[in-house]
């Protein structure tokens, strides 16, 4: 496929005209009578810059000579610029945006869902061009470790509670959560406000990159019982994302990474636990996500926010080998169904919704879901885990290659496929990479950069270009890595991509890896930018195959470890008779009577909450794995 660089320029909104010109028109009658003749125009080009300058000097807002000011701002506040335009963040300090690809940022205050920027020449501008999949490619890094905490991205957070007066051990965000107490809505929020602000935005876009995959925990709607998350103010930052995102001209994947009861047992899931579709509470959980899925899907489908938020994923890395393929499938199913009654069918209604493929590899999802309407397939192919120790950058350097055909053919076959995950890392060394305590041996060197040669860095460069071309469309996980206080200084560095693209194992321009995989495989099965047309929206989009569909019943036949036939139906469950909750909006300080939306679409997905039933007594929806089942099922009466 050609890069999309050679697209038809497009019409700039007038919103990007330049300063000179309106500073010019305001002043175009009384100079009229002033300006007679050629000498006296150089003499007003001077005093038209000199106005500029004074205007720029007293505003205090964004300027630099290459801001522009919006013809309709209402506090004429400057509202666009490219590179070398200073930007004002929302608490006063400013920074110089820096974009060498042709990028521009935009953004009026007064009109807070306005057209948007442009992340380079090459990417469309969020608002006012589409997005064409199968033609614009992918580009983009993960924001973890923000509003899903993990040891081993943010490590100081955990660090501080280490030694906790309660005398817990801090493993995960559950058991920080309950470390930091009173302290937690504080604490939690300053990690929210420091660790990405909006310059990350901007050099995010400056690397080249368009999209963010952003991870979110249940917890941005609510939680239930026990559940010692901090609720909604990592929704609060992801609206900030998404306001951040269209200014800077990115789009956005929302990753519900963190289910209630765990779909992976990983500590990056909230809690090592593991009780989604698994377990004698693994019915209820899924239930209780299929509601989550819905608010979210109802929010971002609205027109305020669906042209930045376009993929919402339903489970990060659901671990397939204990669940099973036939209760992911299931659940696959039940959520896609929820989600598009909530927005409906075809291009343009509602998000994407992205599947992850539970570490199967993309080809064995062929014919999965036929026949839906933009499906994603997510794979998260890691080299760090695939366990070989002798493993150095220049031994890996074509290995990611491998997966170049299989994502060429599930692009061609099932539809859009991204790599939501990946790193430059060539082994699982990593201060608490593997969790907290660290517990590597042989990582000697490895998570000092600084200690790094040339081969090293060139090394770890191959296996990144590598992986973005054999991924395609692909999230490097992740933007940043924090510091340790203990170690003085990051750690992990082969998954830090801003450190990389400083240090050199991640290339200045990504587009650098276009066609390194055929040249290293010496073979090509080229995408040829078609997916299926129902994968895009297209005709026919939503028409499932109904013997496929009749297959994947929820719940399935099977829960793992144990239940099967009968039992299945003694497994506790939720019913659909809650209050719906709704997402809530931003509030804008410029813009106090911004139509922000209901955080309700369609009107039409009535359905109730799945809740507990009334005077049913349930196991511990985090525990109960292989407890004894009910005798009968509780009715609540
Ligand atoms: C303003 O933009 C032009 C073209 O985009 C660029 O050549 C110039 O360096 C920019 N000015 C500054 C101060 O960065
Ligand atoms: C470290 O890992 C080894 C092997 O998996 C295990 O035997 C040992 O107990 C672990 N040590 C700690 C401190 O967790
Ligand atoms: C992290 O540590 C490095 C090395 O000590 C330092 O240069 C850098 O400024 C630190 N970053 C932050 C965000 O504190
Ligand atoms: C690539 O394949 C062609 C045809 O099979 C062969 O002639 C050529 O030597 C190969 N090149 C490399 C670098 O392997
Ligand atoms: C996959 O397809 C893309 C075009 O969509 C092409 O640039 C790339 O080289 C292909 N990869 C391989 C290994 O053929
Ligand atoms: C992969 C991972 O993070 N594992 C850790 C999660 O937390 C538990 C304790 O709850 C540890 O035992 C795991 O090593």
């Amino acid at each position: 496929m050609q890069s999309p660089d050679s697209s038809p320029p497009q019409k700039e909104p007038a919103r990007s005209m330049s300063s000179s010109r309106i500073v010019e028109k305001a002043r175009r009658k009384k100079l009229v009578n002033v300006v007679i003749g050629v000498i006296v125009t150089v003499v007003v080009a001077v005093a038209i810059a000199v106005v500029l300058i004074f205007t720029i000097g007293k505003k205090g807002n964004s300027s630099g000579q290459n801001s522009s000011i919006g013809n309709d701002g209402p506090n004429g506040g400057w509202t666009s610029g490219t590179s070398g335009s200073i930007v004002t963040m929302e608490d006063g300090t400013t920074f110089t945006y820096t974009n060498d690809f042709g990028g521009e940022w935009a953004a009026e205050p007064k009109r807070p869902f306005a057209p948007g920027g442009k992340a380079q020449s090459w990417s469309p501008r969020v608002g006012t061009e589409e997005w064409m999949w199968g033609e614009h490619v992918i580009r983009g890094v993960n924001l973890g470790g923000w509003l899903v905490t993990e040891p081993f991205i943010c490590p100081s957070l955990y660090e501080k509670y280490l030694d906790n007066d309660r005398g817990i051990t801090v493993v995960d965000e559950w058991t920080l959560s309950l470390a930091m107490g009173d302290n937690l809505p504080e604490e939690m929020e300053v990690h929210y406000k420091t660790f990405i602000t909006e310059r990350d935005f901007a050099d995010i876009a400056g690397a080249g990159l368009n999209w963010v995959r952003l991870p979110v925990g249940f917890w941005v709607i609510e939680t239930m019982n026990d559940e010692p998350f901090l609720v909604g103010t990592s929704w609060t930052y992801f609206l900030k994302a998404v306001q951040w995102a269209r200014k800077y001209g990115l789009r956005i994947y929302l990753d519900l990474h963190s289910l209630p009861g765990s779909q992976n047992g990983w500590n990056h899931s909230g809690r090592g636990q593991f009780l989604h579709m698994h377990g004698v509470m693994g019915i209820a959980n899924a239930q209780r996500t299929l509601t989550y899925l819905r608010i979210i899907t109802q929010f971002v489908s609205q027109p305020q926010y669906k042209d930045v938020v376009q993929i919402v994923g339903i489970v990060n890395e659901i671990l397939w080998d204990t669940v099973g393929q036939e209760s992911v499938q299931s659940f696959y199913y039940a959520a896609y169904d929820a989600m598009r009654t909530a927005s409906g069918i075809g291009a343009g209604n509602g998000p994407y919704i992205a599947i992850h493929e539970g570490f199967q590899g993309p080809a064995i999802w062929e014919g999965f879901l036929l026949g839906s309407d933009r499906v994603v397939l997510d794979q998260h192919p890691y080299l760090a885990f695939m366990g070989d120790p002798a493993s150095t950058p220049q031994t890996s350097a074509t290995k990611p290659c491998d997966w170049a055909i299989a994502t060429n053919q599930s692009q061609q076959v099932f539809g859009v496929t991204v790599g939501g995950e990946f790193s430059s890392a060539v082994n699982n060394c990593g201060y608490w990479l593997n969790g907290i305590p660290a517990n590597i041996t042989g990582c000697d060197g490895w998570d000092d950069w600084s200690t790094w040669d040339s081969s090293i860095i060139s090394g770890l460069k191959q296996v990144t270009l590598a992986s973005m071309d054999a991924l395609q469309n692909f999230f490097y996980w992740t933007w940043k890595i924090g510091n340790s206080t203990v170690l003085g200084t990051s750690s992990s560095p082969m998954w830090n991509y801003k450190l990389g693209l400083e240090m050199g194992w991640i290339p200045k321009d990504p587009r650098d890896a276009v066609g390194h995989c055929a040249q290293v495989l010496n073979s090509s099965q080229v995408f040829d930018g078609r997916h299926p047309s129902t994968a895009t929206g297209g005709a026919a989009a939503g028409t499932l195959d109904p013997i496929r569909a009749a297959s994947h019943t929820f719940p399935p036949a099977t829960i793992l470890p144990s239940f099967t036939g009968t039992q299945v139906a003694l497994l506790p469950t939720y019913t659909p008779t809650g209050t719906l909750r709704t997402l809530f909006a931003p509030t804008f300080t410029a813009a106090p009577s911004a139509v922000v939306g209901t955080g309700w679409t369609n009107p039409e997905d009535s359905s109730l909450a799945n809740v507990p039933v009334a005077g049913c007594s349930y196991p511990d929806a985090w525990d109960a794995v292989d407890v004894p089942l009910p005798d009968a099922t509780c009715t609540g009466r």
